[in-house]
């Protein structure tokens, strides 16, 4: 899979990119369905909300299961990373954000290289964050909202809320968001199941809670460059992997190839 020169300008542009139903009905069944057996798991990679039981990110999921194994080497995400990064990738982060119908939790405004460089020392703005929609997505569930072009002014001012959610995260002021609105508005990542978003470690985004009667769970990968690794290791291997091999791309059918008989 290669990203057409209009869309690597486009993602260079508004800082994102969606990529509706890149994977199947089929795929995406294969993958919901290890889901219930790695929410019902006890583990710190599990992390509920802070309201009730429901898992809101479940994470380290290669590690976990064979058919995550697979889905971060295929290649509809990788060879995609490849384009826009060049080099060596390595596995940064993995994990599903789930959420669930009438319960699901906010996420704050923020761009993810707040935490990266401000937790684990990453150097430079560089990785990319490779999502799957594993249910529809729509304008009531919570999509991800992206603030177009918000990538443009760098690395805006952040700070630490532990208070909001179950998930301490770098987050981004209100009189930074609104100006960056303001000059690029907003864009809400909807699409049905199976449908990519990519976007860089710059970009201001962040996700409303689920009021609706409809789950909403989606794949999240961050690729980044060996040559821009994390150089401090004060958070867990399953929020910032430590191996730091590239990663190195299957088969096109590779998460079918298993559930053939
Ligand atoms: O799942 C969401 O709504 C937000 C996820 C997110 O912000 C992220 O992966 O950085």
């Amino acid at each position: 899979m290669r990203l057409t020169d209009a869309q690597i300008a486009q993602f260079r542009d508004d800082g994102f990119l969606i990529l509706p139903a890149l994977f199947s009905p089929a795929e995406v069944a294969v993958l919901k369905a290890e889901l219930p057996r790695l929410f019902a798991e006890r583990r710190p990679e599990n992390f509920r909300e802070k309201k009730g039981d429901a898992v809101r990110t479940a994470m380290a999921l290669h590690l976990r299961s064979d058919v995550y194994a697979r889905l971060v080497r295929h290649p509809r995400l990788v060879g995609p990373a490849r384009q826009l990064l060049g080099g060596a990738l390595y596995i940064q982060q993995v994990k599903v954000n789930a959420k669930e119908a009438f319960s699901g939790d906010v996420w704050q405004w923020h761009y993810d290289f707040a935490t990266h460089h401000g937790e684990d020392g990453v150097p430079e703005p560089l990785a990319l964050n490779l999502h799957v929609l594993l249910d529809e997505v729509n304008e009531f569930n919570g999509p991800i909202v992206f603030i177009r072009g918000s990538h443009r002014r760098g690395a805006a001012p952040a700070t630490l809320d532990t208070e909001t959610t179950s998930y301490p995260l770098w987050t981004v002021d209100d009189a930074t968001v609104a100006g960056l609105v303001a000059e690029g508005g907003l864009v809400a990542a909807k699409g049905p199941p199976g449908t990519v978003l990519i976007f860089g470690d710059t970009l201001v985004h962040g996700s409303s809670i689920n009021m609706t009667p409809w789950p909403r769970t989606i794949f999240s990968l961050i690729l980044n460059p060996v040559a821009n690794a994390l150089t401090r290791h004060q958070r867990p291997d399953h929020q910032h992997h430590r191996d730091l091999s590239p990663v190195e791309p299957l088969g096109d059918g590779c998460l079918l190839a298993e559930a053939a008989p």
